[in-house]
């Protein structure tokens, strides 16, 4: 098959899906076409049978605001055409679907179609789509996509619930390369954040407020009165500097370690006890799935699709959201019972093979393809 697929390039678990598809979908001998404003940062290396077309927007002076969808939608035409694709991939609603469907519309004026299929992740459905700008299109545009996949049974439901939608969803789960996600030693880092040998918590994140990345520091400051604990925060966004506030303000600069944004993220998740993901919303937890298939167990809010994710008391422990207290008490009560801990390691890594891996999720997709495809 010849696949467009289009996602933000940048830091975020849809671009990260998105790319790691394309990677996988070109191993298997599918032509993929990228098509963005950059290159996705996970594609930072030739691989064959992948082309990035970059999506140039014009600055004329007219133009007070970026026309991103509409010239996103020019180049998805030029590349329908030229590269004969069967199929366009868009990830995340906003503007994505729209421009597909823009691009299909001008396609079938010269007697060609192309399907595309709009996979929801998160907060194009439950917290910016829903806004009175975005609502009509997101929901039209979901309507008119030719197959519609969600990242969680709960994303699904928001959908169909939130904008009044009947349509057949399909659900297809984030997935991670296990080969690659796995524990290593890394002792360097160990040493280095936690010298005396203190317990490490660790986060990941766009640091965007629906994460809470302030309630990880929280969380630490009740942790070390009871077990000698750092707090490893890796990522960046709006909201690293009052968490940056936050730790100084609890005396906790020396505890609270930002790293900023990393690759190897399995080299440092594997120098990590703990994993801790408060968010307010969170269709999925593709970082959470990334810690768990390094073997660690997660503290987690409640929210969203992190139940299917996350299984309380044998992966790790969920509370309500904002419930430091208590994910404190859950992160002490793992951290200093070795024997629970060992188990609940052992059972992220094991769910997150059995569950979530490539070679599982990726052949839903292709079916998938092939359905929408009508082969
Ligand atoms: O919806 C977002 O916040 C954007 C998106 C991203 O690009 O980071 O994140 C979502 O997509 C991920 C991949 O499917 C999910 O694992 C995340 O849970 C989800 N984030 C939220 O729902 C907040």
């Amino acid at each position: 098959m010849k696949i467009g697929i289009t996602c933000y390039p940048t830091y975020g678990g849809s671009g990260v899906v998105a790319t790691e598809l394309g990677i996988a979908l070109a191993a298997q001998g599918h032509e993929v076409h990228f098509i963005s404003y950059a290159l996705p940062h996970r594609l930072n290396r030739f691989v064959e049978k992948i082309y990035f077309h970059e999506v140039e927007v014009s600055n004329y002076p007219l133009f007070e605001h970026s026309l991103y969808a509409l010239a996103l939608t020019s180049k998805m035409v030029e590349v329908i055409e030229y590269e004969n694709l069967d199929l366009m991939h868009v990830h995340y609603a906003i503007p994505h679907a729209m421009s597909a469907y823009l691009a299909k519309k001008v396609i079938q004026k010269s007697g060609k179609d192309i399907k595309f299929i709009t996979t929801l992740h998160g907060t194009d459905i439950t917290l910016v789509g829903l806004e009175p700008s975005f609502m009509p299109l997101v929901k039209f545009s979901i309507e008119e996509s030719d197959g519609v996949t969600t990242v969680s049974r709960y994303l699904k439901e928001k959908t169909l619930t939130n904008y009044n939608i009947d349509k057949e969803i399909e659900v297809i789960y984030n997935f991670i390369d296990t080969d690659s996600y796995k524990k290593t030693d890394n002792e360097l880092l160990r040493s280095h954040v936690a010298p005396n040998g203190e317990k490490i918590l660790i986060h990941t994140s766009n640091f965007r407020p629906v994460k809470r990345v302030t309630d990880t520091i929280r969380i630490l400051e009740k942790v070390k009165n009871t077990i000698p604990a750092k707090l490893v925060l890796i990522g960046d966004g709006p909201d690293r500097s009052e968490c940056e506030r936050l730790a100084r303000e609890l005396g906790l600069q020396k505890d609270v370690i930002f790293l900023g944004k990393q690759d190897g993220l399995a080299e440092l998740l594997s120098a990590a006890d703990l994993f801790l993901m408060p968010s307010q919303s969170e269709s999925f937890g593709l970082s959470a799935l990334e810690a768990m298939a390094c073997g660690l167990p997660v503290v987690s809010s409640s929210v969203g699709g992190l139940p299917e994710l996350v299984i309380h008391n044998e992966t790790g422990f969920i509370a309500e959201i904002g419930d430091v207290d208590r994910m404190a008490k859950y992160s002490i009560d793992l951290l200093s019972n070795e024997k629970k801990y060992k188990n609940f390691s052992a059972n992220s890594r094991k769910r997150s093979v059995e569950s979530f891996d490539k070679k599982l999720i990726l052949p839903k997709y292709i079916e998938y393809y092939e359905k929408v495809l009508g082969r």
